[in-house]
This record gives structure tokens, C-alpha cells and sequence, in this order.
């Protein structure tokens, strides 16, 4: 690749950033919803317009790069050896019901070598922006973020409910009844992107889903283990970045206590 990282991540930054605005400055009564295939799973206009703004930014700065987003129409495999991956507002129901806690995902992927090489992850509404290059280190706003040493016992531990697949209800809540036991509380915020983001900043000490796509959790799988923290798969492997898959995360503490639940 002849771009040099840091300068890919400052665009996917500012790119981020830009995008938060235009969610930020959307009003969910305003914008047109569409359902798309599975339970409770929505696109809004502006997911589709956030898109094309962050499709449009990036091909700009470097056409050479592929892209693959959530709102793609043509929902092909992911082609391209390095691609952005990309869901441009994470956390599509929260914005609908003008929540507020949602965010703007960007990873650059080598998808032949099933990485991530920088990631960027920014919540308008907070004004946080979370970002990562690989062995470049983690950040909040600029600042180094590292996990928490905490165990289950004195954390809080997120996790998604799954909603757009209600076949595996049951697994799911017989695990957060497990993971409730354990830890101070439980949390679902709606977003995997910030879930992960905020494992990387110590505010939640792991996080699990039984299922989620690519484009959910690619940049908030480098901000984790750039902050020293884990993530896989429930089997304990590498995050698919062409596919979707289960995740489980942490500090390395809450991840080896939640890995053994999830195993039970
Ligand atoms: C959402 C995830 C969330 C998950 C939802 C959905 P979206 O992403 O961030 O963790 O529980 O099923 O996948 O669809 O809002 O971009």
C-alpha cells in the first residue's frame, strides 16, 4: 500500500467526525425508514445519505481502496484486499428514537490477512472520537486509552441482545443471566461500536454478542486490543472480517471470566 497509515486514519478521522454532524444535525422525525430483511432491522434515510458522504470522502482520497458498508445495496462478499468497512450510524433504532447514543464506524481492512489496520469510531452526541492504528496505540480525543483491570465482579459488562435475530433469544438470555450473577451490572447501550469503544476506555470491562457483521465491530476490535484488551470470536478465534460472527471482549481479566461462561 503506498499510502502511509497515519494519514489514512487522520481522513477516516475527520471523515468520522464530519459524518457524526450529519447525524447529529438530523432529526429522526424528518427522515424516511425502510425494514430491511430479519426482526426489528431498519435503514433510515440518513444512514443511506451518511453513507454515501463517507463512500464519497474516502473514494476520493484514495480510490485505490475498496469499500464495503451496511447500507451497500448490492450486498456482495467483501471483494477488495484492503477496504474501508464501514456502518455509517451504529445504533440505527437509538437514532430513530432520537436517543442519542449512537456512531459513525470506519475500519481500513486487509481482508486477505483478516485484520485491521486502523479504526475510527466517533459518537456525535458525546463528541468523542475513538481511534487506532495497528501498533500505532489507542485513543480518546487524542488522549491514550487503555483498558480496565477489572474483573466481572467490580465492572460492568455490555452486551448486545441480538434483535434482528430472535432464534437465538433464549442463548442470549440464558448467557446474560450467567454474566448478570457475576458482574456489578449489565448494560446495553445499542451500539456495538461504542460497547467496544468503551471496553478500550475502561468504562465497560467486556462485551459480548451473539451475533454481529463486519461492519459492526471491525474498528472496535483494534481499538480493544491496541488499549490491551481482548477480542474473538465465542470460540475463541479472530473476528471474521468477510462474515458475520459472535463476539465476546474484554480486559484481559473480565474476557478469561466472561470466555469460561460463555463456555458453560
Ligand atoms: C446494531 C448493533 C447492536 C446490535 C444491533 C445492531 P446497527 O447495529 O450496534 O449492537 O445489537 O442488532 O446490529 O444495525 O444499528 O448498525
Amino acid at each position: 500500500m503506498t499510502r502511509d497509515i497515519n494519514e489514512i486514519c487522520r481522513v477516516m478521522c475527520l471523515t468520522a467526525k464530519s459524518a457524526g454532524r450529519i447525524m447529529h444535525g438530523t432529526n429522526p422525525a424528518d427522515v424516511g425508514i425502510t425494514q430491511k430483511p430479519g426482526t426489528a432491522n431498519y435503514v433510515t434515510e440518513c444512514d443511506v445519505a451518511v453513507q454515501k458522504f463517507i463512500a464519497r470522502e474516502l473514494s476520493v482520497f484514495s480510490p485505490e481502496i475498496g469499500f464495503f458498508g451496511e447500507e451497500d445495496t448490492e450486498k456482495g462478499k467483501l471483494i477488495s484486499d484492503l477496504a474501508f468497512v464501514v456502518d455509517p450510524i451504529d445504533g440505527t433504532s437509538n437514532f430513530m428514537m432520537g436517543l442519542r447514543l449512537s456512531a459513525v464506524s470506519i475500519a481500513l481492512c486487509d481482508v486477505k490477512a483478516n485484520r485491521t489496520l486502523a479504526a475510527a469510531v466517533y459518537c456525535p452526541y458525546t463528541d468523542e472520537l475513538f481511534w487506532a492504528t495497528l501498533g500505532g496505540g489507542a485513543y480518546l480525543n487524542g488522549e491514550p486509552m487503555q483498558v480496565s483491570a477489572r474483573d466481572l465482579e467490580h465492572g460492568l459488562a455490555g452486551y448486545g441482545s441480538t434483535p434482528y435475530d430472535r432464534t437465538v433469544a433464549d442463548r442470549h438470555m440464558a448467557l446474560l443471566s450467567r454474566v448478570y450473577a457475576k458482574c456489578i451490572d449489565v448494560r446495553n447501550l445499542g451500539t456495538a461500536a461504542l460497547h467496544l469503544a468503551y471496553v478500550a476506555a475502561g468504562r465497560l470491562c467486556a462485551f459480548y454478542e451473539l451475533r454481529l457483521s463486519p461492519w459492526d465491530y471491525a474498528a472496535g476490535a483494534l481499538l480493544i486490543t491496541e488499549a490491551g484488551g481482548k477480542i474473538t470470536n465465542f470460540s475463541g478465534d479472530p473476528l471474521d472480517l468477510s462474515a458475520p460472527d459472535s463476539v465476546m471482549a474484554g480486559n484481559p481479566v473480565a474476557y478469561a471470566e466472561l470466555k469460561e461462561l460463555i463456555e458453560e
